[in-house]
């Protein structure tokens, strides 16, 4: 029976969240909502970048986007069971087909016959359209984009979002896991938004998540209360939560690094990749494994332990990873599954960016790993 209630009792994303919204009386249920977007986005680039058209996605999609969206037909009790018993409200209709229509699911051209544009570009149309449409974002921050957009004052809501819609795309040709990486704040002034909303540090985002479109199709979120991994189910179009609250093992037996960049290294990353192939204490070394793949990178640390760098060089002083939309949302994920996140110099999720794009050194992963890191870089700092 223990075995058929799992397989009947599927804990999908959309329970999940609604469990933890029940939690909060106060909640208008607008991070829901907001969520139910996002994830409604990465099913689209799901399909976009599997360049399979998944109908149930579509319709399990219309039925999240009918469940939030008060102006369809759609009620919880027609909408609970996905593509069974409900009733598209044809706005609904047309606001999905819409996206499909974007993303050219179709096959290599959308149906006006445009030409593809590349999937990292489409994926941030996607997402930012699912965004503004949600009516709960004001200010959103992407990888594409040069500048922030802020949403239209009819459609403003509570949130900003920093996300990189489709990050390692440069390998998706050799069919390597690339993925969408997201970080949620709450403004303080929804009415007249500026910038300094998402200048804010890492530590103060409610929610951060990826979503890793590999051989499956796997969402790993945190709200602030520990970090759950869901498997998309093609054929439900939904995603079940199949790793509940995540742990990264204390202590790991890989070191993830960019080998190529070894020549520019500052002292403690090259004492501490050296420990990590020679090890003093006569233990066995590490293994390195680098997929070049950030999502990938992140999500193998999180499961198996270790340790992922992206140190600053004497090239790149700052390293190549981005604040808002890296940076802080993976080490956000790293410490709610107790590990740690360190920038070199502080705890990564203290920084407080200057500018949307900005750039910092990352070391993340087990806690102990991480101890190693800063206490080279605190001897480093003693000798200066
Ligand atoms: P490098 C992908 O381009 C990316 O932004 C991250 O996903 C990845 O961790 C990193 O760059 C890889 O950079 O310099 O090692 O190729």
């Amino acid at each position: 029976h223990a075995a058929d209630a799992h397989r009947t009792d599927l804990m999908t994303m959309t329970r999940y969240v609604l469990n933890e919204q029940s939690k909060h009386p106060e909640s208008r249920g607008d991070f829901t909502i907001l969520l139910s977007h996002i994830v409604l986005g990465c099913k689209f680039v799901c399909s976009a970048v599997n360049k399979v058209l998944l109908p149930n996605l579509f319709l399990s999609a219309f039925a999240e986007s009918c469940i939030y969206n008060s102006s369809s037909t759609c009620t919880l009790e027609t909408c609970s069971w996905p593509f069974m018993n409900y009733v598209i409200h044809d706005s609904v209709f047309r606001h999905i087909a819409g996206l499909a229509n974007i993303i050219g699911l179709a096959g290599e051209t959308n149906v006006q016959g445009e030409e593809q544009k590349k999937l990292d570009v489409l994926s941030n149309e996607v997402f930012i359209k699912a965004l503004v449409s949600s009516g709960r974002t004001c200010i959103l921050v992407s990888e594409e984009d040069e500048e922030a957009t802020f949403v239209e004052t009819s459609k403003r809501g509570r949130y900003c979002v920093v996300f990189d819609p489709l990050d390692g795309s440069s390998n998706i040709d050799c069919g390597v896991s690339i993925g969408t990486i997201f970080g949620i704040y709450m403004v303080n002034d929804s009415h007249e938004p500026t910038l300094d909303e998402v200048l804010q540090p890492g530590k103060n985002m409610l929610a951060a998540g990826y979503c890793m479109y590999g051989s499956s199709c796997t969402f790993v979120l945190s709200t602030g209360r520990g970090v759950h991994g869901f498997t998309l189910d093609p054929s439900l179009g939904e995603f079940i939560l199949t790793h509940p609250d995540i742990k990264i093992p204390k202590k790991g037996k890989i070191y993830s690094v960019n080998e190529g960049n070894a020549k520019n290294w500052d002292g403690p990353t090259t004492k501490y990749v050296e420990k990590c192939k020679f090890p003093e204490d006569g233990s066995s070394p590490k293994s390195l494994r680098y997929i070049g793949s950030m999502v990938a990178d992140v999500h193998r640390t999180l499961l198996y332990g270790g340790v992922f760098l992206y140190p600053g060089d004497k090239k790149s002083p700052n390293g190549k990873l981005r604040v808002l939309y890296e940076v802080f949302p993976m080490s956000f994920l790293m410490e709610q599954a107790g590990g740690q996140a360190f920038t070199g110099k502080q705890r990564a999720l203290d920084l407080v960016p200057k500018k949307i794009h900005e750039r910092s050194p990352i070391f993340l992963g087990s806690y102990d790993d991480v101890e190693e890191i800063k206490a080279l870089y605190a001897a480093e700092e003693k000798k200066e």
